[in-house]
């Protein structure tokens, strides 16, 4: 018997090097797939109505690559608005062409016509997703992407049973795409959602919702891989799962060191992989998130969202209400930094922490939210009577009429300015109590930070009290940074660098800058092209906390960006 087990494992690792030999030699796959953006019928809440969705799907479809391949997607807007794509968390090394946000790096497709988009993976692995980069279409737009290790490669972790996608959502009763216009008319809060949704459901809390409730069915003693990806559009949220721990082991496309916890503090734009072991008594457990808002005297959702975890089997008796998670109240910012502060790459020989030691060029941008005098004839509904704006370094960002990456491609001038500072225009206590007035107004323009190719970054998001401080997730398109500190109040130039973290911070593509606090990342501008910086609370990207980077390129051919492809849309 043992010299049989002896030979049998003999063989199964020489088929194991036969296929990891061939793996090496196979060339990442190039996969096709067909996007038709259209306007399709939806029922939820005991309503329906007409929303944009991707072939008919809401969520939109999960695509599933491995690290290394290439995407092609090809997008027919079948809708009457106009539509454009982003892939969130993707580099898209030297093909900002194909990142998406509309006026900065595309004009938008316009009804009736199509646009190709390249899609290169090739540092991410994990999760990571797509959605629409065009007003607040987003909302109905979006889908999961898996990306596998390698071929012949495997998980840093036991490889899971099955792998199920988490989309968390919001849904408004009303139609999204009259949002932001409403919101712009009155200058006041855009209206809030009717309900979260998990998988495009709101969950059995809501009227009308207890039967399209998303059911996971599990196996007792199997490990499951939760790919939670949060395409909310205005709120942080926590989540959690009755009864069950959960452990992450990767954040925005970069594997973690795994963290054991009850729940996760998610903004829109991030996505983390978790780990759920169905290691309970056979029952019915409820998923759910909540918001997580620390603004003051801003209004939000309140409303919980819900989905079954199912264990396969029967139970000992019939269940009327599953378990709900606990989840810490709404503005519990402790609760939040606790589960955040824990997050580290995985920091291993294959998957390094290459965190840029030397830096060369220092950056400070706060990040505010403002106010602005009403114009005689308006009556404005935000605080004061007055219309709300957002702000990077006191510049509120004001989208161009053609994309900034084809008027710096072309040349053409008076689209944009190059001059976004370094640091704020004014220094002041950032996070204190009481502000004077002066400080409410922020300037306009569509100003670029101009980085030289290969520039080694840092950069601090400070927050600010301007107004109210809260918990503002910053996302950077074009590239992936190192998290290497954080804190509460003004940041602090001589001391807090000394507390960094340099040898494993998380890699992330999507920030929280703590309530009233700051943050720093460090990045390698090694990815030449014009890339979008802001914050992913879309009524904030709504008012203007915008702002663009140029990275100039290098010397080398293989370092400057790519042509324009043929089919780039007009304006
Ligand atoms: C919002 O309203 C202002 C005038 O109050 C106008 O200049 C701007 O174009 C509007 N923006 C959008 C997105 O409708
Ligand atoms: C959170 O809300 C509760 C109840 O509304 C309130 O008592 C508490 O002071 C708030 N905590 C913070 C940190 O704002
Ligand atoms: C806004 O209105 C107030 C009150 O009318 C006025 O004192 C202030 O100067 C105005 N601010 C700006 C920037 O126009
Ligand atoms: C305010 O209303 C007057 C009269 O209706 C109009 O002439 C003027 O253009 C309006 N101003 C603005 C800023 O909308
Ligand atoms: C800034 O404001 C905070 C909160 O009001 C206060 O504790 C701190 O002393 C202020 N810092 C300075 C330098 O004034
Ligand atoms: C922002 O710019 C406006 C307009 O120039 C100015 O009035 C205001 O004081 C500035 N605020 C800050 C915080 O720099
Ligand atoms: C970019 O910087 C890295 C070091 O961080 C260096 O190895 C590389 O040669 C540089 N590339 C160019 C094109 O300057
Ligand atoms: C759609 O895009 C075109 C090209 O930029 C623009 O002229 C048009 O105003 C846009 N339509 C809407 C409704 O925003
Ligand atoms: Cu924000």
């Amino acid at each position: 018997m043992g010299s049989m087990e002896a030979f049998g494992s003999i063989i199964a690792t020489l088929l194991c090097f036969l296929f990891l030999a061939e793996a090496a030699a196979v060339q990442g796959r190039t996969h096709h797939h067909k996007f038709v953006v259209k306007s399709s019928s939806y029922s939820r809440l005991c309503a329906s109505k007409e929303m944009l969705t991707v072939n008919g799907k809401f969520p939109g479809p999960t695509l599933k690559v491995h690290r290394g391949d290439k995407m092609i997607v090809k997008v027919y807007n079948h809708a009457k608005t106009n539509i454009t794509l982003h892939w969130h968390g993707v580099k898209q090394r030297r093909n900002p062409w194909s990142d998406g946000p509309e006026y900065i790096t595309q004009c938008p497709i316009q009804p009736g016509k199509t646009y190709i988009y390249k899609i290169d993976f090739t540092d991410e692995e994990g999760t990571v997703w797509w959605h629409a980069h065009s007003g607040w279409a987003r909302a109905t737009i979006h889908g999961a992407i898996f990306i596998y290790p390698k071929l012949g490669y495997g998980y840093p972790f036991l490889k899971p049973f099955s792998e199920v996608p988490i989309i968390l959502g919001e849904w408004w009763k009303k139609d999204v795409m009259k949002i932001e216009s409403n919101a712009n008319r009155t200058g006041g809060e855009p209206i809030l959602s009717d309900s979260y949704t998990i998988n495009g459901q709101p969950g059995y809390l809501y009227p009308c919702s207890t039967k399209g409730t998303f059911r996971m069915k599990v196996k007792q003693g199997k490990t499951y891989l939760l790919r939670i990806i949060s395409a909310v559009m205005d709120e942080d949220l926590f989540f959690g799962i009755a009864h069950h721990k959960m452990t992450l082991v990767g954040k925005d496309g970069f594997y973690t060191k795994p963290i054991q916890t009850d729940y996760i503090m998610i903004t829109p734009g991030q996505s983390m992989d978790v780990l759920l072991e169905a290691n309970q008594p056979p029952s019915l457990y409820s998923m759910a998130a909540t918001a997580y808002s620390s603004a003051f005297g801003a209004g939000f959702d309140k409303t919980m969202t819900t989905a079954l975890v199912d264990y396969i089997g029967t139970y000992s008796s019939p269940i009327t209400s599953p378990l709900l998670p606990n989840l810490p109240p709404h503005n519990r910012t402790e609760a939040s930094t606790s589960f955040t502060k824990q997050l580290r790459s995985l920091g291993t020989k294959e998957h390094p922490a290459n965190v840029p030691l030397h830096v060369d060029t220092f950056l400070f941008f706060t990040v505010s939210v403002n106010l602005l005098n009403c114009t005689t004839n308006e009556t404005c509904t935000g605080p004061f009577g007055k219309r709300f704006a957002a702000s990077v370094n006191n510049i509120s960002f004001m989208t161009p009429s053609l994309d900034i990456l084809e008027a710096y491609y072309y040349k053409i001038p008076g689209v944009f300015e190059m001059d976004f500072p370094r640091n704020p225009p004014m220094e002041f206590n950032y996070t204190g109590d009481k502000l004077p007035d002066n400080l409410l107004t922020p300037s306009f323009g569509t100003k670029v930070m101009v980085l030289e190719y290969n520039a080694s970054v840092e950069l601090v998001l400070q927050g600010t009290n301007v107004l109210a401080s809260d918990n503002h997730p910053v996302h950077l398109h074009g590239y992936s940074f190192y998290v290497v500190g954080w804190g509460f109040g003004n940041f602090n130039p001589k001391e807090d660098p000394l507390r960094y973290n340099l040898v494993d911070p998380p890699q992330e593509t999507t920030v929280g800058v703590p309530q009233n606090g700051w943050v720093a990342i460090r990045f390698k501008a090694d990815n030449p092209g014009v890339w979008l910086l802001h914050c992913h609370i879309e009524r904030h990207t709504t008012w203007g906390m915008n702002m663009v980077f140029l990275v100039k390129n290098g010397e080398d051919p293989d370092t400057r960006i790519l042509k324009p492809p043929h089919d780039l849309p007009k304006c």
